[in-house]
């Protein structure tokens, strides 16, 4: 029987990756911000619909370095969900900054913009919403509880590749905006990732730019604790080949999603995120949110069916972050009580731009159990 996963990475032809990169065989020139990285900025720039974007090796680094460009104080305290991967959590903590976990909406699963505010204290410096499946976060309430209280707002755009509200980017919202071009995701670069923020920010800029190149200023200059962060020519070049096709992919994506639809909507206990009027999706991710005592089974049951009949899903987001065993100790998922349901009822279904009709008959025929 074939495999079907939970997703595949979309790829150009051999033959249009190769003549993309056939120049750097050329020039030698792999790295370090070469001509396949500053092209690839400038198209993604204008894609995205952003006033400014810098590229970095993945998303996880483009959180961590957002949160040190912006100079947090050591200690202060971040706003964020613990509905999440990984990444959005470790990035607060490797900053030496004290994440506070706000529950989450129960309707799109972002965080509940109208449970931050009892959440602020004269710690709190930065908030750090995700655009969890590429659903759009409460953007202009956020907006509002920033300016009244000064602070900072990051969001987590991992999933949010090319998603658009009412014509405007998603990467045009908050401070800055973090993407991941992970091999998993909508758009991929392999591994890559990429900031967006305003041109009042320029400064922030520039500090993300010195600091993706171990804090290096000029040759003899180095005057900021940096790293190596730096999107290589490869990782580029497959963008630039990517991006010729990705609205082809998200319309294919689009097809996906409605063949699910027409498979499972109206099922009693299967809840499946709509559109949102003024959203453009990208149709990242398929989820699905088993109510046990509707459907009569719960979510480990239906995975352990799936994974029976060599279909992978993947159970994005459990546990919650603040569940892993590394923060625990020092927190409590009772606080986040949506947030804990939903971890524990909801599946990530295959999801990729050329999975077939007949498999996702096939994934359904397995969810109903028929
Ligand atoms: N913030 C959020 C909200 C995120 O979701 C993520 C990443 C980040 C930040 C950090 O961004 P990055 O630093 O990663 O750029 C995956 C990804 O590794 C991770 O990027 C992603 N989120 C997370 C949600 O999912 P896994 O452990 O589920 O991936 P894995 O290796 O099991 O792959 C899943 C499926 O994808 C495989 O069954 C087949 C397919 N696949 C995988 C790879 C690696 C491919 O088709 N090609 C591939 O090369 O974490």
């Amino acid at each position: 029987m074939k495999k079907i996963l939970v997703t595949r990475s979309s790829m150009p032809t051999l033959e249009e990756y190769c003549k993309e990169i056939e120049e750097l065989f050329e020039t030698h020139w792999i790295t370090n911000m070469g001509i396949k990285h500053n092209t690839f900025q400038t198209k993604l720039k204008e894609y995205l619909g952003v006033e400014n974007i810098e590229l970095l090796t993945n998303g996880h680094m483009a959180l961590e370095m957002t949160l040190q460009a912006l100079h947090l104080p050591v200690g202060g305290e971040v706003i964020t969900t613990p509905f999440t991967f990984a990444s959005t959590t470790h990035a607060i903590v490797r900053n030496n900054l004290v994440p506070v976990f706000c529950d989450i909406r129960e309707d799109n699963y972002t965080i509940d913009a109208d449970k931050i505010e009892s959440l602020i204290t004269d710690k709190t410096c930065a908030i750090l919403p995700v655009h969890v499946y590429g659903n759009i976060c409460d953007v202009d309430a956020i907006k509002r509880l920033a300016l009244k209280y000064g602070l900072k707002v990051i969001y987590d755009a991992a999933h949010a590749f090319g998603v658009t509200i009412n014509g405007k980017g998603i990467g045009e919202f908050g401070d800055a905006s973090c993407f991941s071009f992970h091999a998993t995701k909508a758009f991929n670069t392999i591994e890559g990732g990429a900031v967006t923020y305003h041109n009042k920010d320029l400064d922030f800029g520039t500090e993300i730019c010195r600091l993706k190149n171990f804090g290096i200023r000029d040759s003899e200059m180095v005057d900021g604790v940096g790293v190596n962060a730096k999107m290589n020519e490869f990782c580029a070049a497959m963008g630039l080949c990517n991006l010729r096709h990705v609205e082809e992919e998200i319309a294919k994506r689009k097809g996906v999603y409605e063949r699910y639809l027409s498979n499972l909507s109206g099922v009693q206990g299967i809840k499946i995120l709509k559109p949102v009027d003024g959203v453009s999706m990208n149709y990242a991710y398929f989820p699905v949110v088993f109510n046990k005592e509707k459907f009569g089974e719960d979510r480990d049951s239906i995975f352990n069916r799936l994974e029976k009949n060599d279909i992978g899903t993947r159970k994005y987001f459990y546990p919650l972050t603040s569940d892993f065993e590394c923060y625990k100790k020092i927190y409590s998922s009772a606080t986040t009580p949506i947030a804990a349901k939903i971890s524990r009822s909801v599946l990530a279904l295959p999801m990729y731009a050329d999975l077939e009709f007949n498999d996702i008959d096939f994934i359904c025929k397995i969810i109903l159990n028929e």
